[in-house]
């Protein structure tokens, strides 16, 4: 049949196509969609580097060399949900990848803080084997920069429990430190950051090899892992070590900076994962870049270079994978597709689909997708405490780019004063990210300092639609470039519309709190000085088991001293 089909089928079918007009094959060029068939663990083994025409190069175990194309996790504390047979499988074989990197936070909530995040890598690599794919176990350093910081100082123990749980295991590959950076504390942009690096990775190699594990290690570089050239120069003595490099489309353009370090890293020889790229902004947020991502595929196809893309999430930032929650426009895609089930193309995001279609070497022919109706706001006006609304203006309020609300905001008149207002609802599914659903406000460069004051204070009032169980969490944010731009009041305000301590509505049918939180009191016992600038304000109104959907509205955000 596939020998009829070839030799006489295909060609009368293509002949036909082109008289006829009908669109066979893609103008895209073929780079692109360079279909290796890519090689699965169940044929090419334990990956090896090999000199292939003076390059070192990924190999499967009979020294062929291999590409591996996949995706990356978000981090596992947050989306653990990506953790089943479902997706697995359909990321295996419906999206064709013969890799996946599991990405382990250390910080950020992270293994730090939740050594119980180590089972979802071991999960994950579990997964990994029984769906026919390489595993990357990334240690997610990421901030601060420096991977021999002390937040970091599990790593050696983390690897070697690791190894041991699975001794030179051929599907997994060690990702020593995902991006170390200039973040205080930092690693220099330079050979010297690059030595540091260097030196927290060699023991770390050691003790694998010590211990018989012959796994490819991949090793991240100064300037969030842009620097592979550095590694070229003062290169580890390990025969099955890789260097990793990173690159967003949106940021890092074709024949730029982080390309030509790559270019260069490469022309000296040394081994180059791409373990993490994007095709958004650096953010992870903004495009989705697709025709600047491109050039990179190509690049990377041509060399054999092997890739993940960040990241298997629903969380609403354009380098998702998965359409996010956007309150009244998309409910968020599940995490699990369901039993034997693959994902359809309207259930990924534009990044998700085109990635996937990268991934499989064929051509992308995008869905067509419903245009996002635009919304009008309230005029911006300026930012200014207090923020009393009166002048029918947002004051600078806005919604952050990925804010799970996104409705209109507008000045309405609550109890006779005017109020910033918007209407909310919640996801019908249990979202691991509590702020990946809520509405969250953002006034920025309101330029404000702490001086004498003790409060940040505000009015909320909630006008139900539909609130019968559970409850809010009102969360305060500030922006002091003293304090690394984040500064979180400890105590959330709570809101409470049934079980204990519900909160008293008014007789007009709304709820009221006024929100006081006390700026002595900032998460991660952090410390506001009265000098120090405030530069934004974040107010987020997180759910806490309720099915509130309604208005809500916001007046008088000031600053309060003690006394008041
Ligand atoms: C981003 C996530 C975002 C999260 C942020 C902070 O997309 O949701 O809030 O981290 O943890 C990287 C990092 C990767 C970043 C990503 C996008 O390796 O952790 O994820 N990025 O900013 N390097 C360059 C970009």
């Amino acid at each position: 049949m596939k020998h009829i089909f070839s030799d006489t089928l295909l060609p009368l079918m293509m002949v036909f196509c082109m008289v006829f007009g009908v669109l066979v094959v893609s103008a895209e060029e073929a780079p692109h969609l360079e279909n290796l068939a890519l090689v699965r663990p169940s044929d090419g083994g334990a990956l090896r580097i090999l000199e292939v025409e003076g390059r070192s190069q990924l190999c499967d175990s009979s020294g062929n060399p291999v590409q591996l194309r996949g995706m990356s996790t978000h981090g596992l504390q947050w989306y653990p949900q990506i953790l089943n047979d479902n997706a697995f499988r359909a990321l295996s074989r419906d999206w064709g990848s013969n890799v996946i990197r599991l990405a382990m936070y250390v910080t950020e909530n992270g293994y730090g803080v939740d050594p119980g995040v180590r089972e979802q890598v071991v999960q994950g690599i579990r997964l990994a084997m029984k769906h026919d794919m390489y595993v990357i176990v990334d240690w997610h350093v990421l901030s601060p920069g420096n991977p021999a910081a002390s937040e970091y100082a599990g790593a050696m123990d983390f690897f070697r429990s690791l190894s041991r749980e699975f001794p030179n295991n051929p599907y997994i590959l060690y990702e020593l430190c995902n991006e170390p950076n200039g973040n205080e504390p930092g690693v220099s942009n330079d050979e010297e950051g690059w030595e540091t690096v260097k030196q927290y990775a060699e023991p770390i190699i050691a003790m694998l090899r010590a211990a018989g594990n012959a796994n490819v290690v991949i090793v991240g570089n100064p300037n969030w892992s842009q620097r592979p050239d550095l590694c070229a120069q003062n290169s580890i003595a390990d025969g099955n070590t890789m260097y990793a490099f990173h690159f967003y489309s949106g940021t890092h353009k074709e024949n730029e900076y982080v390309w030509s370090n790559v270019e260069s890293a490469l022309e000296a020889g040394i081994a180059l994962f791409c373990t993490e790229w994007g095709t958004s902004s650096a953010s992870g947020d903004g495009g989705p870049f697709l025709e600047e991502a491109d050039p990179w595929i190509s690049f990377m196809n041509r060399n054999d270079i092997s890739w993940c893309n960040w990241s298997l999430t629903n969380k609403n930032e354009s380098s998702g994978a998965f359409i996010p929650y956007k309150n009244g426009l998309s409910e968020p895609t599940a995490l699990d597709p369901g039993r034997g089930n693959v994902w359809p193309a309207e259930k990924l995001s534009v990044s998700g689909e085109y990635v996937r279609a990268r991934i499989k070497g064929i051509p992308y022919l995008p869905i067509e997708r419903p245009e996002e109706a635009v919304i009008t706001h309230a005029e911006e006006g300026y930012p200014d405490l207090p923020c009393t609304f009166e002048d029918d203006t947002r004051q600078g309020w806005g919604w952050f780019a990925n804010s799970g609300v996104l409705s209109r905001l507008s000045v309405e008149t609550v109890r006779g004063s005017k109020a910033l207002s918007w209407y909310a609802e919640y996801a019908t599914i249990d979202l691991q990210d509590k702020w990946a659903d809520a509405p969250r406000l953002l006034c920025s460069n309101i330029g404000i300092y702490r001086e004498d004051k003790r409060y940040v204070a505000f009015d909320l009032y909630l006008e139900p639609q539909r609130a019968t169980r559970g409850g809010l969490s009102v969360i305060l944010a500030m922006a002091p470039p003293s304090l690394g731009y984040w500064a979180q009041a400890a105590e959330p305000v709570p809101v409470q519309f049934a079980g204990q301590d519900v909160t008293e509505r008014g007789a007009d049918g709304r709820y009221h709190v006024r929100a006081v939180f006390d700026l002595d009191k900032l998460r991660d016992g952090k410390e506001l000085g009265p000098e120090d600038l405030i530069r934004d304000l974040t107010i987020v109104v997180v759910n806490n088991g309720s099915d509130f959907a309604g208005r809500m509205y916001l007046d008088n955000v000031e600053l309060l001293s003690g006394g008041e």
